[in-house]
C-alpha cells in the first residue's frame, strides 16, 4: 500500500510544467524566448537560489487569467494524487502575479477555484499558505495581507520565500504579528541559503511554527537542540537542495543525519516542475541513496503528518 503522504513545501508556481507552460503560452497569445520544450528545459541548470528565481518569475508570463491559475493548480493536485498525497498545503506568491499587472483577485480566485474541489476530485484536503517575497519591501506584504484579510478570502497561513540572503526574517515582524492576531498558522523559509542566524529570527521574532527548509540549521548545536526540544517541523526539499546547489550532490544529502539527530523532518517537492521530480520522486530517490528502507520511509511519512496543520482527528485518520 502508498503510504499516506502530506505535502507541506510546494510552491503552486513551481509546479509549472514545461507543456502546461507552451499551452498557456498559445492561449494566451504570450511570446516565449524559448523556441521549444527542449530549450526551455535547457536552461533548468541554476547556479543557485538566485539564478532560479529569475526563471521562476520569468515563466509566469503565460499564467494570466483565473482559468490558468485553476488549470496550473488542478495538474499539480492530479500529479499529487498519483504520488499518494492527501493533502497539501500550498505556497502561493502573490507578489509574483501582482508585479507584473494580474489582480490578486484573479490569482487568488483561480486557485481557489481548484483547490475548493479538491477533496471531490483527487480526494486530497488542502490548506492555503499565502508566500511573501522577502526581496520586496515588508510594507508591500503588509498592505497585499490586509487586502485578502479585507475581501475575506481564505487563506490559512503565511510564509516568506524568495531570495533569503540579505533579506532577513526580522525585516517582516508586522506582516507576521497581523497574520498571528487573525488566527493564521505561520512559516517562513529559512537557513536554505541563508545562516543558522535566520532560523533563530524565524522562530523568535516572527513566531513560525515551522521552518522551509533549515538544513543549515546543521551548522548551530544549540539551534539544533532548540528545534529537537520544541518538535519544529523541518520541511526538507532534497532535490531542490541539489538543483540550487546547497549541497553538491544527493549523496551529501543530510536527511539521514537530521533524523539521527532527532529533528521532526518531512520531504517535499518546493518546485517539482523545475527540480527533477514530485514527493513521490524525492522519497524514491532517496531510499534509492541511503537505502531508507521501508520503517524510514514510514517515519519520514508520519512526520509530515505530525508537521501539518490538520487538527488531531484529521491526522489520525490518515495514520
Ligand atoms: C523557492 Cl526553492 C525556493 N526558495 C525560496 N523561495 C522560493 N520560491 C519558490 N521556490
Ligand atoms: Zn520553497
Amino acid at each position: 500500500m502508498k503510504l499516506p503522504l502530506v505535502e507541506l513545501h510546494l510552491h503552486i508556481e513551481g509546479t509549472l510544467e514545461p507543456e502546461l507552460l507552451f499551452e498557456l503560452a498559445e492561449r494566451n497569445a504570450v511570446t516565449l524566448p524559448w523556441a521549444s520544450l527542449d530549450e526551455l528545459r535547457a536552461q533548468y541548470d541554476f547556479a543557485d537560489l538566485q539564478s532560479f528565481l529569475d526563471l521562476y518569475y520569468r515563466a509566469l508570463d503565460v499564467v494570466r487569467e483565473r482559468i490558468d491559475f485553476a488549470d496550473l493548480t488542478r495538474a499539480y493536485l492530479a500529479r499529487a494524487r498519483t504520488a499518494g498525497v492527501r493533502h497539501a498545503e500550498i505556497f502561493f506568491d502573490p507578489q509574483a502575479h501582482t508585479s507584473r499587472g494580474v489582480p490578486l483577485g484573479t490569482a487568488l480566485a483561480g486557485v481557489r477555484d481548484a483547490l475548493d474541489r479538491s477533496v471531490d476530485e483527487w480526494g486530497i484536503t488542502t490548506k492555503l499558505i499565502v508566500t511573501f517575497l522577502r526581496d520586496r519591501p515588508a510594507d508591500e506584504a503588509l498592505q497585499i495581507l490586509r487586502e485578502i484579510l479585507a475581501d475575506g478570502v481564505a487563506i490559512d497561513g503565511i510564509g516568506l520565500d524568495s531570495a533569503e540572503v540579505g533579506y532577513p526574517p526580522a525585516l517582516f515582524t508586522e506582516v507576521f504579528d497581523l497574520a498571528r492576531a487573525h488566527g493564521l498558522r505561520l512559516v517562513a523559509h529559512a537557513g536554505e541559503e541563508g545562516p543558522p542566524d535566520y532560523v533563530w529570527q524565524a522562530l523568535d521574532l516572527l513566531g513560525v511554527e515551522r521552518i522551509d527548509h533549515g538544513i543549515r540549521s546543521l551548522e548551530d548545536e544549540a539551534l539544533l537542540d532548540r528545534l529537537v526540544r520544541d518538535r519544529v517541523p523541518l520541511t526538507v526539499c532534497p532535490f531542490s537542495n541539489v538543483r540550487l546547489r546547497v549541497i553538491d550532490t544527493l549523496a551529501d544529502h543530510p536527511i539521514v543525519r537530521m533524523l539521527d539527530r532527532g529533528l521532526l523532518a518531512c520531504i517535499n517537492s518546493d518546485d517539482p516542475a523545475y527540480f527533477g521530480g514530485y514527493i513521490d520522486d524525492n522519497l524514491a530517490a532517496l531510499d534509492a541513496e541511503f537505502d531508507l528502507g521501508p520503517d524510514r520511509l514510514a517515519l519520514l511519512a508520519r512526520n509530515g503528518i505530525e508537521a501539518s496543520f490538520l487538527t488531531p482527528a484529521e491526522k489520525a485518520a490518515l495514520l
